[in-house]
């Protein structure tokens, strides 16, 4: 097969000039391990600095026009101000992410707690939150909870079910009309014997009894390796129940390592499959979000180079010969099929990906003008005693 070179013609101009990635506020703060959280010069002071950071990633790749943003670590006196800086900054407020993971309380659980008392305080929490999203403008809260068991026999697993049922179904009914929630599973950790939201059949079926504003988060990291992921996101799109993305790298365990580092022809066979079922339109419903930690890497950069892998798996998943793949599959031919994923993986779109970036006003190379913009420098020179993302020592 000869190599070609990818125009950008009507149909890429518009599937990847409506794509946008939205980006954690966390991403931008100190993080690190439990052995070591590293500070790096001009780190956010506060959840508005968060903001102006995660704007420059918007400037310039055009991707990001939306932040995600974490209670209580973003709390802030006036959510409706901190949106308002949100749009001076040409960006909006995201998804509205819960914490049920950093109180005492919440050692043996939360929503799935034995005690009511300890199920009212996490059910209050996310009313706070649904009082952010009002503040704020968000239409979505993301729930990912940490409940679960260290040992077997340490709690009743059935119990648990049926307790976090109850107390999801509390937080439902708080939502507006035009509110939804998307509940994210992940296989284990914190708890190591059993995790009380550990895959996508235990979210989805909560979700199905929770009604049509509930959907499922696929984070990229919360798999047990050899998962097939992109299975489970063409299962999530046929049910409708797809509602988010948390687009990270793993090598281990949840790595929060940037997209696409790791593996990025995983990602483009995810992206395959949500161009097969024409999901990238904004109408889809699916919010595709990064969840990620830079431990060492610098932040802003780590977020540029991170939506422009996604970017560019979603421009290689466009350039799939639809009807050569149907030809071949119908066919049965297994190597002629196979050979039309792989020439489009192997294709180079970042020449593409430039003129695109260039037809929409911007630089050719997002990370070269970041480097250049001075931007580092500044926040460097100004912020002085930057915010841990919120865990770590
Ligand atoms: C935790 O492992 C999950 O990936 C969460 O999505 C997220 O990182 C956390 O809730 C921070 O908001
Ligand atoms: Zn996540
Ligand atoms: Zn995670």
């Amino acid at each position: 097969m000869t190599a070609t070179t990818p125009v950008l013609d009507a149909r890429l101009r518009k599937a990847l000039g409506e794509q946008t990635i939205e980006l954690p506020s966390w991403a931008f703060g100190n993080s690190g391990t439990r052995f070591k959280v590293f500070g790096t010069p001009g780190t956010p002071r506060d959840p508005y600095e968060k903001i102006a950071d995660a704007a420059q990633v918007h400037r310039y790749t055009g991707l990001a026009p939306r932040v995600s943003l974490h209670v209580p670590w973003d709390l802030v006196d006036d959510f409706s101000d901190l949106a308002r800086h949100a749009k001076e900054h040409g960006v909006t407020i995201g998804m509205i992410n819960s914490n049920l993971f950093q109180d005492d309380d919440y050692k043996l659980g939360s929503l799935t707690h034995s005690d009511p008392a300890v199920r009212r305080k996490a059910v209050a929490h996310h009313v706070q939150c649904i009082d952010v999203m009002r503040a704020t403008g968000s239409k979505e809260l993301k729930v990912w909870l940490p409940d679960g068991t260290n040992y077997p026999g340490q709690d009743s697993i059935r119990a648990r079910q049926d307790r976090l049922a109850e107390s999801l179904a509390e937080i439902y009914a708080e939502l507006d009309d035009d509110h939804r929630m998307v509940l994210e599973y992940k296989f284990f950790e914190p708890a190591f014997y059993h995790t009380d939201v550990p895959d996508w059949g235990t979210s989805l079926l909560h979700c199905l009894a929770l009604g049509e504003k509930a959907n499922v988060v696929l984070d990229t990291g919360h798999h047990a390796p050899g998962t097939n992921i992109e299975f489970i996101v063409a299962q999530l799109l046929r049910q409708g129940r797809l509602g988010a993305f948390d687009f990270n790298s793993r090598f281990y365990a949840d790595d929060d390592l940037m997209a696409g580092a790791a593996d990025p022809f995983q990602l483009f066979r995810i992206m395959h499959e949500i161009v097969q079922a024409d999901a990238l339109r904004p109408e889809s419903g699916v919010n595709f979000m990064l969840d990620q930690c830079h431990n060492i890497e610098e932040k802003i950069p780590g977020q540029i180079r991170s939506v422009m892998n996604v970017q560019e798996a979603t421009a290689k998943a466009l350039l799939v010969d639809a009807e050569a793949l149907d030809a071949a599959q119908r066919a049965g031919d297994v190597l002629g099929a196979n050979g039309v994923l792989m020439d489009a993986y192997n294709t180079d779109v970042r020449g593409l990906l430039a003129d695109l970036r260039v037809e929409q006003g911007r630089d050719a190379d997002p990370m070269k003008a970041f480097a250049a913009s001075g931007y580092a420098e500044r926040i460097a020179a100004e912020r002085v005693g930057g915010q841990q993302a919120g865990w770590g020592a």
